[in-house]
């Protein structure tokens, strides 16, 4: 079975609970819980979240030499940390980046990412479906 383990940073838990317009109006957990269901037969899919940056490049070492495909929405450090770029540069793992929403058509200074030049792919605007792309080129590289 393919391990996949999606990565969600800061604030991300707020999902489905503020912002609707932007984010939705669904939370993570359900739609989780709707993804692993589909993809039983075919993937391990677990899922993480931090509001801490050291935690997350932690766990991208913890997880990123053993094969795993990643699925990272590092959240507003997306655009901030050149630690988190660098971590996801350091691992074998292939990482799939993905937001919710669509940066290119938010403030300037989300339209630069980190993790992009790294990443095996990166999947904007998509909401919560992007997710479930990530997941579905991860089995299919
Ligand atoms: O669109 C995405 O997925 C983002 O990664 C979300 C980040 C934002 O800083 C990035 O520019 C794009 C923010 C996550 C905040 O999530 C919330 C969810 C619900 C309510 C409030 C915040």
């Amino acid at each position: 079975m393919t391990e996949i383990i999606i990565i969600n940073g800061p604030n991300l838990n707020l999902l489905g609970k503020r912002e609707p317009e932007i984010y939705g109006t669904n939370t993570f957990e359900n739609f989780f819980g709707l993804l692993q269901k589909e993809f039983s037969n075919v993937a391990n899919i677990s899922y993480f979240q931090s509001n801490h940056e050291g935690v997350i490049i932690d766990k991208l070492h913890e997880v990123g030499f053993s094969g795993a495909g990643i699925v990272l929405n590092a959240g507003g450090l997306t655009h901030t940390s050149v630690a988190l770029g660098d971590a996801v540069a350091a691992i074998p793992s292939p990482v799939v980046e993905v937001h919710i929403s669509n940066i290119h058509a938010r403030e300037p200074f989300r339209h630069h990412s980190y993790i992009s030049k790294y990443a095996k792919g990166v999947i904007v605007g998509c909401g919560l479906n992007g997710y479930r792309l990530a997941v579905m080129h991860l089995l299919q590289m």
